[in-house]
């Protein structure tokens, strides 16, 4: 069994590589394009060729891009994983009981970050402070802000223990040892099979390598959503339609 990470490939696709052997992965899942942007990386075909040989140099096992997310929902011989943020699973956790009830089995990997934390992310390049987006207690009247110093205590949201309750079979691990033996069970398993992991807020993936129209406050008493205002203006100036209507 391969366990891997998505990482950077800034600087050239073979880069990628050399992060995820740095990291220990065994397996590594990179952007070809930036999923923000219409328009395809341009690369340089010489880097394909380095990626080749820096995987085999490295031993890296599977190669995973964001393009295939419907491709094994089309091959019923093999298992179906979902790799899924606490947030999303609190928005469709439901969606296992019709998994249970049709017999289909899926194998759930739950990233538990208690909250939001790519919007957070977002939030915070915006000068928003990732507002509202832990699952914390409030403390001192704040729902806990990025950059605030110590937080108030996650909430009690015991997701494993709502998975078993909707019908699946579930498990909480806490390493990536643990992680292997449970990935190990749910393959034998032939139920719905749901694996929770705590993992750390400030992990995420790379940078987009695009900008992306979020629009801020126009109106805010925090500097930096001001100053985010004024990039977002910029921004807004120098993009161009990519989709045209036939001439
Ligand atoms: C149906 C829907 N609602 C809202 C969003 C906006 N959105 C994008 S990421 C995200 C938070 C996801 O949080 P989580 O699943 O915990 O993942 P994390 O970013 O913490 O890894 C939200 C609300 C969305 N993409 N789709
Ligand atoms: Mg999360």
């Amino acid at each position: 069994m391969e366990i891997g990470a998505h990482v950077s490939s800034a600087g050239g696709i073979h880069t990628a590589i050399d992060r995820a052997e740095a990291i220990g992965a065994d397996s590594v899942q990179v952007f070809t394009q930036s999923p923000r942007a219409w328009r395809p990386t341009n690369h340089d075909p010489a880097t394909f060729d380095r990626f080749r040989e820096r995987r085999t140099e490295a031993g890296m096992g599977g190669v995973l891009c964001h393009a295939v997310y419907l491709c094994n929902l089309a091959a019923p011989d093999r298992d179906v994983y979902v790799l899924v943020g606490d947030g999303s699973y609190l928005m469709l956790a439901q969606e296992l009981v019709t998994a249970v009830q049709e017999g289909i089995k899926i194998i759930v990997v739950v990233v538990d970050n208690h909250g939001y934390a790519s919007i957070g992310s977002l939030s915070r390049s915006l000068g928003s402070q990732g507002f509202g987006t832990h699952y914390r207690y409030r403390k001192a009247g704040s729902l806990g802000l990025d950059g605030e110093g110590p937080q108030g205590d996650t909430l009690p949201i015991d997701l494993a223990a709502n998975a078993a309750s909707l019908g699946a079979v579930s498990e909480r691990v806490r390493t990536i040892a643990e992680l292997r033996a449970a990935l190990a069970r749910a393959k034998r398993a032939v139920s719905p099979y749901v694996i929770t992991i705590e993992t750390d807020r400030y992990e995420s993936v790379p940078d987009y390598g695009s900008w992306w129209e979020v629009a801020p406050a126009e109106v805010s008493g925090l500097a930096e959503v001001r100053a985010a205002r004024e990039r977002y203006e910029t921004g807004r100036k120098r993009a161009r339609r990519e989709l045209r209507p036939p001439e």
